[in-house]
């Protein structure tokens, strides 16, 4: 337990020498950036000086019957499980940000393309740099579990997070419906987009209009924003979350292709955080400036009371949340297992009988080929790969061998002549990148018809010539119905040339439906098991040995 915690606490890699803060962004998106800060308050000043504040009319206090009044029990609570939830969830995802800190309209990802980056570094071109090169260290009082390179941990908060925000906003919003609360949110006259203006020309120009009693109902703006948050916002940050799917991507390209390609759900994931968070500081500022006391006894006790008592038991529920944070980092850096197999039990198999399903059938054109595809990993330096030299294609023999009735070894050659597929896919990397390429290999469910698993097969193993990230050999491990995938590769071709060392010479997997660590490279063998638990420490590969990554990785 821990040991990788113990082992990067006292390590430059979790805890690099450079450790800078930095956000640059591409002046078009800065000025757009500007332009939708100051633009509407530079109108609303415009429009003051030319009509006047406009007239906003005083809200009746007296409700008709069936008007919402107060707020119920559920709402208060899942008002409350959503903020707890969303600090979560805001506060992995920067981690899982900072893996790859650059954001992109493009799919390619080509360095110096990004429109925004949140690493001083320019990507250098005189030298070998891998997307890990690339990960930034975020502090782990803003990130969970922060520090450096973290994303295996990062994303199973951020996923067992979003799972319950998701069923707590699905109550949330059922609720709503089934009793009149729906009324408070959801417009029902267009005439509440000038009443909202109206409201905002008076916030914009320091004054504070009369406020309804938000007991009973909202102040248009108030109403539109919340609207936009529960019924705009949230429903994009799930969708495009869902689309950087590998296995969702390469079964139906159309899906990312609705928020304009992975890259831009990816980016657009982003700026759903930045609506929340431009939210959330009016929101807290307009709930103290309008009567704290009153509010927060409307939200804690659904009373009407000006006394203190439901502020003060708001602030215990925050301390609350600042000690759950303080335990989801102990348990981050001192029970990663826990983290990695709650994930596994919780979720796991919601994973395989949905997305792990989907067949990765979605072809790209040569067109779509990436100009530029980030490496992972290292380089092997074992004497047995220095030793294929150039003889890497001609003098290697891969080893198919494990619980099958006809274990082989085969040269490139020899594979070649079981079948040659070649498909142009998009790949994922679980730090955020991705790019196109073309890849031509042997599938190995070919590879199985000639060496014929035995019965009782259930994970094939790949072992690679090179180390992992914490030094020992990479291997990982596909489930035995994933190696099947008709889209599953041995491959030595790269864009229609021989696979460069960089990406995996002689031979790397391809399995269009996980993501980039399960497609092991350079390797040197095949093995057919009962279980992936008989291999390394049995958590189905060497990232999800030492880096707490998931087993299944298809989103
Ligand atoms: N042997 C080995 N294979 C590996 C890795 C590695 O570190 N070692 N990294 C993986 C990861 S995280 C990714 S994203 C892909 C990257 O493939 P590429 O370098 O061709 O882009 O390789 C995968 N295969
Ligand atoms: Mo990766």
């Amino acid at each position: 337990m821990g040991e990788m915690a113990d082992n990067v606490y006292k390590n430059h890699l979790a805890y690099p020498q450079d450790r800078r803060i930095w956000v640059q962004v591409k002046w078009p998106f800065l000025a757009m950036a500007a332009m939708a800060a100051v633009g509407p308050v530079v109108a609303a000043w415009v429009w003051m000086l030319v009509f006047g504040l406009p007239e906003i009319p005083p809200a009746p206090r007296v409700v008709a019957v069936d008007d919402p009044s107060g707020f119920p029990a559920w709402l208060r609570l899942a008002h409350f499980v959503n903020l707890v939830l969303m600090v979560l969830l805001v506060r992995s995802g920067l981690s899982i940000l900072m893996d790859h800190p650059r954001l992109y309209w493009n799919d390619h990802c080509t360095p110096g393309s990004e429109w925004i980056r949140f690493t001083p570094l320019t990507v250098p071109k005189d030298r070998v740099w891998t997307a890990k090169d690339d990960s930034r260290y975020l502090s782990p009082w803003i990130g969970l579990p922060g520090f450096r390179h973290t994303i295996g941990i990062a994303r199973h908060w951020h996923f067992l997070s979003a799972f319950f925000w998701l069923l707590n906003g699905l109550i949330f919003v059922g609720l709503l419906f089934a009793t009149n609360q729906w009324k408070r949110l959801v417009p029902t006259d267009l005439g509440i987009f000038v009443e909202a203006w109206n409201v905002f020309v008076h916030y914009a120009t320091f004054h504070l209009p009369v406020e309804p009693d938000g007991f009973y109902k909202y102040n248009p703006l108030q109403q539109l924003s919340y609207f936009g948050i529960v019924f705009i916002v949230a429903p994009t940050s799930l969708l495009t979350g869902l689309a950087m799917s590998p296995a969702l991507d390469n079964w139906a390209g159309w899906y990312p292709r609705l928020f304009g390609g992975r890259q831009c759900a990816r980016s657009i994931h982003f700026l759903a955080l930045c609506s929340y968070l431009a939210f959330l500081v009016p929101h807290v500022g307009m709930v103290v400036i309008t009567g704290l006391c009153q509010n927060m006894n409307h939200i804690v006790f659904g009373t009407d009371d000006t006394n203190p008592a439901g502020l003060v038991v708001f602030l215990v529920g925050a301390a609350g949340i600042i000690a759950l944070c303080w335990l989801a980092h102990w348990i981050s850096w001192k029970r990663p297992r826990w983290v990695q197999m709650g994930f596994r039990r919780l979720l796991g198999p919601l994973q395989r009988t949905t997305l792990n399903r989907l067949a990765s059938r979605n072809q790209y054109t040569r067109d779509d080929i990436s100009p530029y595809f980030w490496p992972n990993g290292k380089l092997p330096h074992s004497p047995e790969w220095e030793a294929l030299g150039d003889l890497r294609r001609s003098g290697f023999q891969l080893k198919v061998f494990g619980q099958v009735e006809n274990p082989v070894e085969l040269t490139l050659d020899q594979l070649e002549k079981l079948g040659k597929r070649e498909q142009i896919t998009l790949h994922h990397c679980i730090q955020g990148w991705s790019g196109v390429a073309q890849w031509g290999g042997v599938t190995i469910g070919q590879l199985m018809e000639l060496v014929k698993p035995l019965p009782g097969v259930q994970a094939v193993v790949f072992r690679s010539f090179g180390e992992g990230h914490y030094g020992g050999e990479y291997y990982d491990t596909l489930t035995l119905e994933n190696a099947m995938h008709p889209e599953t590769l041995l491959a030595w071709e790269m864009n229609d040339k021989p696979l460069p060392d960089l990406h995996g010479a002689p031979l790397r997997l391809r399995a269009e439906n996980q993501l980039g660590y399960k497609m092991v490279k350079w390797i040197k063998s095949v093995e057919f098991v009962h279980s992936e638990k008989e291999v390394g420490k049995g958590y189905g590969g060497k990232n999800e040995d030492d880096e707490y990554y998931p087993v299944v990785a298809n989103i």
